[in-house]
């Protein structure tokens, strides 16, 4: 039966492997900023929660959702990283386009998981309005950021 509004923050730390050593690359992208900055903390407070370096955590920026596959392409081909988190926030609007930035995002990610050795993680709220992302990004749901830390931690400590 599926999970009914699983709080996103809640992890237990004894069955998560140390992140201490381990490299992280963080894209963020610019689109609903108030949102994947939320997203962003969520995640970096995981981080080092689980033991990682802030001097092994290493941010870039893109203009959209659907920039993220290039810049996390761009960013397991120049740097040494054992997992990527790919932080987005799309949100429906009046018209298709929601559907092809969410479709194209979430194939682009999968792609790279797919052709490359380097987990990426799937860190994009795709929500049908503003509230529901505030919910999900440190709001009544928790945070996303945090689960796809958690899920990071484990997928480097699996590629390694
Ligand atoms: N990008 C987002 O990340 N979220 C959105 O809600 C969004 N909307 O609504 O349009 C969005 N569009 C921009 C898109 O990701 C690209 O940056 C743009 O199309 C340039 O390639």
């Amino acid at each position: 039966m599926a999970t009914v509004n699983k709080n996103l923050s809640v992890y237990d730390k004894a069955t998560i492997p140390n992140a201490n050593g381990l490299r992280f690359g963080i894209v963020v992208s610019e689109w609903n900023s108030e949102i994947t900055e939320g997203l962003y903390s969520g995640a970096i407070e995981a981080l080092l929660d689980c033991g990682a370096q802030e001097s092994d955590i290493i941010r870039w920026d893109v203009p959209g959702s659907f920039e993220l596959t290039f810049g996390a392409k761009k960013m397991i081909k120049s740097l040494k990283v054992d997992a990527v988190i790919a932080i987005g926030s799309v949100i429906q609007g009046e018209t298709k386009h929601f559907d092809f930035v969410c479709d194209a995002t979430a194939q682009g990610i999968k792609d790279l998981n797919v052709t490359t050795n380097v987990p990426v993680i799937f860190c994009v709220l795709t929500d049908n309005n503003m509230q529901q992302a505030i919910d999900r990004s440190g709001g009544k749901h928790g945070n996303k950021g945090t689960e796809a830390a958690i899920a990071a931690i484990k997928m480097a400590v699996l590629g390694s």
